[in-house]
């Protein structure tokens, strides 16, 4: 019989600056440096062994007196909670925001009072539709969720990254939400909405068709989270110290601009890198280079409110900016990513009824609606009523309530009063209600009857998806009708996808027509019966376009460089210089993740294989090889599908004469567009810098593409 040491023997061995770890199988390793604290059970108890657990002899029966064993098995069977049952997919972390000016003429809100005032927040983006192990790149809405942890209370700005929402009373939300997720029978498909039963209801709703128009944009496949815009959506109240109300729509823009990715590269990106959104964010927090975007506040009156075309309370409209203008107001800075995936990300709670005084609701029946809702979620997947305790969603000023008890309380009020009013004198009374600094509901007249109706001026669902449409690129709408084609060629249901169409005939003709022609309908079907007849006078909003507002920058992007051995190094410390001179980020792609050797002998190290470093990964391309480097690429598979996907996908393609049969054997022999920069001396990078700033070549995609 063998006996392993289980008698108190320590499982490290500090010898200098090594240490010896002990592995599963009794074997030992060395790691390097630093004191390791003792591990113990939950009650404190150092733990001996962590390897075995404790049996008669070392084939018999484990006893029931193991309670290290236990405890470890009790706990990790307990891991998870329920997912969020929409937006379970996210990525959260800390930064703040700073505000320009003191805002006080328009609100009391206390973060808005002082310029230069930071505020800590804690921001989580999403995807709303797949599970919490879906794929990033799904077409989606994203979530953007803020959560301010102001000095007279928390405001959590609930946001999304499209401006309008598909429903316009908060009783559709179940039925979307069930259309949208996988299919009740089958459990699939996961994190699409090309499938018949969300199509089947948005062809019934007619209402959703303008957020149809947004999701079957690029806005849907955003290039990484610190590409998007932020909205609010709904229209909310500022209100003054003096109790006077403006009506706001909050904004965030990104001040690294707006970018996507094209359809076909998101399907690639999502088997590459299924994590391709939230390692970007870790990566770029974790390198320095904190994303910023702006808050901007569109301010309006009840004037305005009452002239406007649509109603301020339908959530499936926005106010052009070209209409009321965007005032920007601060900026929100991401700079540190969460110790704990769980604690934090998984485990903050917001509620768009987490406000502080100074802001307020509307009767957007959206919101109204809402404010119950995600107060009620959290009891369920957070599992009591205290979750207001946790760290990530504890407020950060002082703060006091007369609430006790309850699963995993933290915090219990001290002294004998728990109720008021009550006559204790001093801190024995515990907190009190404050007329003065505590929030205050805007007074505003409601009367009307008991009833259930839509409000006749939310009836207008076509004009702005029209206005949406004519507010983009050629290359967007042509990207519009594709997903369009695409989701709907996967309904089985023919009578679903022609209803689809009757909708897009009261949008734009062009739309319906392309859709139409793409999924040959046989016969195109009448327009829809519009509740009320389309406006085809709005004027185009060029703020809609991503490509129309592009940043004219590489800043924050990312090259992918194939190397090989007897890479030119001159020309690679020129890419270096040039491309970190413009606050880009290069991977060096090799055919081996150990790296190569320069033509000067020096040694490059690689951050991807060529197969793991696919060039969807990346948003503009370098080919930097040598010849004999070329002669072994020739053949390689994951080397051509590096250099057709990124022709395909319009990307700036810098390339090194002995690159050439390599190219050929990838694309053809397709003349050299615009897209395809020669990079024969180090004097061609600052060319091809230049090139990358408009992000792609969309020249080259309508023409593949006529
Ligand atoms: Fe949400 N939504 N939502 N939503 N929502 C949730 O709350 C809900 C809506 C949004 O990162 C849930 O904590 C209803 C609009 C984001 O933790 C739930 C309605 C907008 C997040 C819920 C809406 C959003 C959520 C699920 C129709 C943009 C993720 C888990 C009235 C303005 C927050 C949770 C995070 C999450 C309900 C519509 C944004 C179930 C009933 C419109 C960013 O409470």
């Amino acid at each position: 019989m063998t006996h392993k040491a289980s008698n108190g023997a320590r499982n490290s061995v500090q010898i200098g600056e090594q240490k010896v770890i002990r592995g599963a199988g009794g074997e030992t390793h060395q790691i390097s440096g630093g004191e390791v604290p003792p591990l113990t059970t939950q009650q404190g108890v150092p733990v001996a062994d962590d390897q075995n657990s404790l049996t008669i002899g070392s084939r018999g029966p484990t006893l029931l007196e193991d309670f290290h064993f236990r405890e470890k098995i009790f706990h990790f069977d307990h891991e998870r909670i329920p997912e969020r049952v929409v937006h379970a997919r996210g990525f959260g972390v800390h930064g703040f925001f700073e505000n320009y000016e003191s805002l006080a003429p328009i609100t009391s809100a206390d973060l808005f009072q002082r310029a230069g005032e930071r505020t800590p927040a804690f921001v989580r983006f999403s995807t709303v539709a797949g599970n919490k192990g879906s794929a990033d790149l799904a077409r989606d809405v994203r979530g953007f969720a803020v959560k301010l942890y102001t000095k007279e209370g928390n405001w959590d700005l609930v946001g999304n990254n499209i401006p309008v929402f598909f429903i316009q009373d908060a009783i559709k939300f179940p039925d979307l939400i069930h259309a949208a997720k996988e299919e009740p029978d089958r459990g699939f498909p996961q994190a699409q909405t090309a499938h018949d039963n969300f199509w089947d209801f948005i062809s019934l709703t007619p209402e959703s068709i303008h957020m149809a128009m947004w999701i079957m944009s690029d806005r849907a496949i955003p290039r990484s989270f610190r590409f998007m815009e932020g909205f609010g959506v709904h229209t909310f109240r500022l209100v003054n110290a003096e109790g006077k109300s403006t009506f706001v729509k909050f904004h965030w823009k990104p001040k690294l601009g707006m970018q996507s990715v094209v359809w076909n590269e998101a399907l690639k990106i999502n088997g590459a890198d299924p994590d391709f959104h939230r390692r970007d964010l870790w990566q770029a927090i974790k390198a320095g280079n904190f994303p910023e975007w702006e808050l901007g506040l569109q301010l309006f009156d009840e004037k305005f409110a009452e002239t406007f075309a649509f109603d301020v309370l339908d959530a499936t409209k926005i106010i052009p900016e070209e209409e009321v203008p965007i005032r920007r107001v601060g900026r929100l800075v991401l700079n540190r990513c969460v110790d704990n995936f769980f604690a934090e990300t998984e485990q903050v709670a917001f509620c768009t009824q987490n406000i502080v005084p100074g802001i307020d609701f509307t009767n957007d029946p959206l919101l109204q609606g809402r404010n119950f809702s995600y107060l009620d979620t959290q009891l369920k997947r957070l599992g009591g009523p205290n979750f207001t305790h946790l760290p990530v969603n504890a407020p950060k000023c002082p703060f006091r309530t007369l609430q006790q008890d309850g699963h995993m309380t933290l915090i219990n009020p001290k002294g004998r009063a728990n109720y008021e009013p009550n006559s204790w004198p001093g801190e024995m009374g515990g907190p009190r209600e404050s007329s003065d600094r505590g929030f205050v509901s805007h007074q505003a007249d409601e009367q009307g009857q008991k009833i259930r109706i839509r409000a006749e001026a939310f009836a207008d669902h076509y004009s702005q998806a029209r206005q949406f449409y004519i507010s983009q690129t050629s290359t967007e709408q042509k990207h519009i009708a594709a997903a369009f084609i695409f989701e709907l060629s996967k309904v089985e249901n023919p009578a679903i996808r022609a209803r689809m169409v009757s909708h897009l005939l009261n949008v734009h003709d062009e739309l319906a027509d392309r859709v139409s022609k793409g999924l040959r309908l046989q016969s195109k079907p009448e327009a829809a019966i519009p509740a009320r007849q389309p406006r085809t006078d709005l004027m185009k909003s060029p703020a809609l376009s991503i490509m129309g507002n592009g940043p004219k920058s590489f800043h924050g992007r990312k090259l992918g460089a194939l190397i090989t051995d007897g890479v030119n190094a001159a020309l690679i410390a020129a890419l270096r210089a040039a491309f970190e001179e413009e606050g880009a980020v290069i991977e060096f792609v090799a055919p081996a993740i150990g790296g190569v050797e320069a033509n000067d002998g020096t040694w490059i190290e690689a951050g991807q294989k060529i197969d793991g470093g696919p060039s969807v990964l990346y948003d503009a391309v370098a080919l930097l090889i040598s010849e004999a480097g070329a002669k072994m690429l020739v053949n390689d598979g994951a080397a051509r599908d590096f250099i057709s996907d990124a022709y395909v996908h319009a990307k700036f393609i810098g390339y090194v004469p002995a690159a050439t049969s390599v190219l050929q054997r990838a694309i053809g022999n397709v003349p050299r567009d615009d897209g395809f920069i020669e990079l024969d001396d180090s004097k061609k990078m600052s060319a091809f810098v230049q090139a990358c700033r408009q992000l792609r070549h969309w020249e080259r995609e309508d023409k593949l593409n006529p």
